[in-house]
């Protein structure tokens, strides 16, 4: 089984991620946050991973705690994944949501990198800072090692186009996670992931 945990515990913070990418969605996730809960869980649930996020402010900023709980949950990813031998590594998702159509290109080949495009948004969605959603999945990019691209192609709903990017990206994580039985080692030319 590909496991990854991660417990991060600093002044300001208090984060436990536990996390399993071979299963079925299931999750349990609580970090206060409302709006940063439903898009982890839509996340975990189109990934299919299992996923237990707990998540709690010691200093009452809000930012701190959405920061602290992507690092810990990218963190738990490039764990369980290893040394990614024989994974799919890419994947391009291009995602509706009613109005909101959302692009997620990445590679899990483990060089990070991020650019986010998802357009305007107002200050906050539901109880979420906008800004942190950029944030967040630049945050998981780096932790995780993926170079991560996400478009807003479409969408006026600002609730839809968040939505749909966290559905993308974990409908993205699923295939790129995916073991390639067609090949025995690195999916690289170079022989390995660097
Ligand atoms: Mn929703």
């Amino acid at each position: 089984m590909r496991n990854g945990t991660c417990e991060r515990r600093t002044t300001e913070t208090s984060i436990s991620v536990a996390l399993s990418l071979d299963a079925n969605g299931e999750r349990q996730i609580d970090t206060g946050i409302a709006m940063f809960d439903h898009l982890l869980a839509q996340w975990a649930f189109y990934a299919r991973v299992a996923l237990v996020v707990n998540a709690r402010s010691l200093d009452r900023i809000e930012h701190h705690l959405i920061e602290d709980a992507a690092i810990a949950v990218g963190r738990a990813c490039a764990q369980a994944l290893g040394d990614r031998r024989t994974i799919a590594r890419f994947s391009t998702i291009v995602l509706p949501m009613d109005d909101a159509l959302v692009r997620c290109s990445l590679d899990f080949g483990g060089r990070p990198y991020a650019r986010i495009e998802l357009g305007p948004l107002p200050e906050r969605i539901e109880d979420l800072a906008a800004p942190m959603i950029a944030h967040v999945l630049t945050t998981f990019a780096m932790e995780s090692g993926c170079a991560l691209h996400v478009d807003r192609l479409a969408g006026a709903d600002p609730h839809h186009v968040i939505e749909a990017a966290f559905k993308a990206l974990g409908r993205a994580c699923r295939e790129a996670w995916q073991l390639d039985a067609s090949f025995d080692g690195y999916l690289s030319t170079k022989g390995m992931l660097a």
